[in-house]
């Protein structure tokens, strides 16, 4: 079963690799097999906004050393499920061929955020910046139904541009993207077949901290 499947990265900004058709159809399947099979040890949790409690619209799970949360007390990265309290499941072994593929010259990764959408999630405009290690890209895979992408830059006010990310796709913020704004407007419900009951799922590997 090969990975690559699609042509090859499209720069669609400085720092910014995407790559179209980047798993194949078993290749997705495969890899939704092993997040279904992470979210059964650490299930999906709703992550709230700092300070305020709000609920965000996304369910959350990670995978690898540390896992990525967010509540009243901020946004962060640590070895337990916020509510189970157990250590993440290990990171997928075809997360790690994925990074080394993607960001080869990267120490290796030590978090996989998982990100649920149902028809109605969405993710305001952020940026990814709680890891110590920003020479290192965030590697991004979507699974299941299209997703509108905003992309912008390194300043909240800066001009923003769409992309739909498919089923399959990759893309990469590394360098001058590092800090590049960005977020998910909307969710094309029905449009794949790979999640039964339908729904988004986004996996963003990162490297968090320094490697000595
Ligand atoms: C999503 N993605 O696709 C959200 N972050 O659901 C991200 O937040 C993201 O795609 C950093 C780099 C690439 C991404
Ligand atoms: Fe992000």
């Amino acid at each position: 079963m090969s990975i690559v499947s699609g042509p090859a990265a499209v720069a669609v900004a400085p720092g910014v690799d995407y790559f179209p058709g980047f798993l194949d159809r078993a290749a997705q399947e495969a890899l939704r097999d092993e997040i279904l099979a992470i979210l059964i040890e650490a299930p999906a949790f709703r992550p709230r906004m700092p300070r305020t409690g709000k609920p965000l619209s996304v369910r959350m799970s990670n995978c690898g050393p540390l896992g990525w949360v967010s509540d009243e007390s901020g946004y962060r990265y640590q070895r337990r499920h916020p509510e189970t309290g157990r250590a993440w499941p290990d990171m997928a072994p075809r997360l790690l061929e994925i990074w080394m593929r993607l960001a080869a010259d990267a120490p290796p990764p030590e978090a996989c955020l998982i990100n649920l959408y149902d028809a109605r999630a969405r993710m305001g405009l952020h940026q990814d910046r709680d890891e110590q290690e920003l020479a290192a890209p965030v590697v991004s895979l979507s699974l299941g139904d299209t997703a509108l992408f905003r992309l912008g830059g390194p300043e909240r006010g800066d001009r923003t541009r769409s992309l739909r990310l498919l089923s399959g796709d990759a893309i990469a913020f590394g360098g001058p993207a590092r800090l590049a704004f960005h977020g998910i407007d909307r969710i094309t419900p029905g449009s794949s077949t790979l999640l039964a009951g339908g729904g988004r799922i986004n996996l963003t590997l990162r490297r968090v901290t320094r490697a000595d």
